[in-house]
């Protein structure tokens, strides 16, 4: 039906005239639409309610002027960001980023794919994002602090347990997390802690939430080789980034029996042919808040490459966590022809298309971030559920149930693209799955 298809395309140009500039945003709508057609064939109420119409245009938008004071005084002035994209099934829920790169934009990329990624999770969450152009980097503690009081004195009017539940993304982790609670904790009255997730499990944070994304994309890549009828064991790793979520896939790949080879940050590349020393990275990287270099001061033997490309590091399975579009068409080249068989991406949107495109050609097998990252918001919906139930799970407990999530998700992904005519295309499989969740409760709900 070629009219499905003319009706997704002026779609998707109506988004791109709508919303001028926004690359990032355009990038992540065209990926999920040019997968649509053959659930709108299928189902031709989707079309007939404007389902996708009413899915590329945020509920709400918040942009707000962040001021505060760094150690020498000066006034500073930031920008925030809260986008509340779809509450159809559960509260918006998504991280915030604090990066200098951070435009609307960005924040409506990331928005739009969490409405996806938490629909597939099948777990009450709506999808949203939000964060800053603050760059933590370089900052002392109380500048950090200062900067998340004041940006939770505006953020705090637009969120609470059952409107919008903030997280953390790039640049925001515990310390953040803590000093953004402390500050709507004060101006609410109310301890409210299923505001936020991420919490420090010493003071209503879930355990596991912290490996809970690395762990997940780690588990989508050990279900998926398995449906292959391989596993982990052995096999060389590269994972990109050296932050939250990349030390913690490395540490499940190791637990796996993986060989983990290399990891960087946005200076440099790592190489350690005898694998990762991890207590290493996270001594460097969650207490001392430096730059992965230095890891070859602890490790002679092991190789930085300054400004280099990790994705030349010959693996079999890769993982990029770091950023998005951080995996070309041409690394992906390099690592088909290196022997590659696997990629999961911890990060969001961090191969471009063409990318993506040459590995599923190659037959890698490939788990878009959408499916492959989500076990970290499955687990702040955990969170969720401890912190209403005034209850602490153990961390045994939590990660079985992660990996029960993180199989059900490959599972659904796997028989949506068997169902929908495309085989092995998790892609396919995600969006799908992901939309039709989304689609039917807004169907539901009327026109609102
Ligand atoms: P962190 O801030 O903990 O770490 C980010 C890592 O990526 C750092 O090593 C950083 O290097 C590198 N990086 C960030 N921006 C760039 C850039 N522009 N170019 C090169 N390297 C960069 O963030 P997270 O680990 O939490 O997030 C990583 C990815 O995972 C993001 O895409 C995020 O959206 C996604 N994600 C995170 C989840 C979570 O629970 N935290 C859940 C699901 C997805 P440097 O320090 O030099 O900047
Ligand atoms: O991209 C993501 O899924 C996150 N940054 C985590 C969101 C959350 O609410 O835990």
């Amino acid at each position: 039906m070629p009219e499905i298809d003319a009706r997704i395309q002026r779609i998707y140009e109506q988004v791109t005239q709508r919303n001028p500039g926004e690359l990032e945003f355009h990038q992540a709508v065209k990926e999920v639409l040019e997968t649509l057609g053959p659930a709108l064939r299928k189902h031709p109420e989707y079309a007939e309610h404007k389902v996708i119409e009413r899915i590329c245009e945020p509920e709400r938008q918040i942009i707000f002027r962040v001021p505060w004071q760094d150690d020498k005084g000066e006034v500073q002035i930031n920008r925030g960001f809260r986008v509340g994209f779809s509450s159809a099934l559960g509260p918006y829920k998504g991280g915030l980023r604090f990066h200098p790169s951070v435009l609307l934009g960005t924040v409506k990329f990331l928005g739009f794919e969490q409405v996806f990624k938490n629909a597939i999770t099948g777990m009450p969450l709506g999808g949203g994002k939000g964060g800053a152009d603050f760059d933590p980097k370089g900052k002392s503690d109380g500048e950090v602090m200062r900067f998340c009081q004041s940006y939770m004195t505006e953020l705090y009017r637009h969120i609470g347990e059952l409107t919008d539940v903030p997280a953390g993304d790039i640049g925001v982790g515990g310390r953040e997390i803590g000093y953004l609670f402390g500050q709507y904790k004060r101006i609410t009255n109310r301890y409210e802690t299923g505001v936020l997730t991420g919490k420090s499990p010493k003071w209503g944070g879930a355990l596991v939430r912290r490996e809970s994304t690395g762990y997940g994309a780690v588990f989508f890549a050990e279900e998926m080789l398995k449906a292959r009828g391989s596993d982990l064991v052995g096999k060389t790793c590269v994972v990109s980034g050296s932050g939250n979520v990349a030390i913690y896939a490395m540490e499940k790949l190791q637990q796996f029996g993986a060989r983990v080879v290399a990891c960087s940050d946005s200076n440099g590349v790592v190489y350690h042919e005898k694998g990762i020393q991890l207590d290493t990275v996270k001594r460097l990287k969650e207490v001392e808040r430096k730059r992965i270099r230095e890891y070859v001061n602890a490790h002679p033997d092991a190789k930085y490459i300054e400004g280099g490309n990790i994705w030349d590091i010959p693996c079999q399975v890769a993982m990029p966590c770091a950023t998005q579009n951080e995996l070309d068409e041409g690394a992906a080249r390099t690592l088909v022809k290196n022997g590659c068989i696997a990629v999961s991406e911890g990060a969001n949107m961090p191969t471009m298309p063409g990318g993506v495109k040459l590995f599923q050609e190659a037959g890698v097998a490939f788990a878009p971030g959408k499916a492959a990252n989500a076990g970290g918001v499955a687990t702040s919906a955990l969170e969720m559920q401890q912190n209403a139930s005034r209850d602490a799970w153990t961390f045994e407990h939590t990660e079985e149930r992660l990996r029960e999530i993180m199989r059900c998700i490959h599972d659904n992904c796997y028989a949506t693209a068997e169902e929908y005519g495309s085989p092995g295309n998790y892609v396919i499989g995600a969006n799908i799955a992901g939309f039709r969740r989304v689609a039917d409760a807004i169907i539901a709900f009327g026109v609102i």
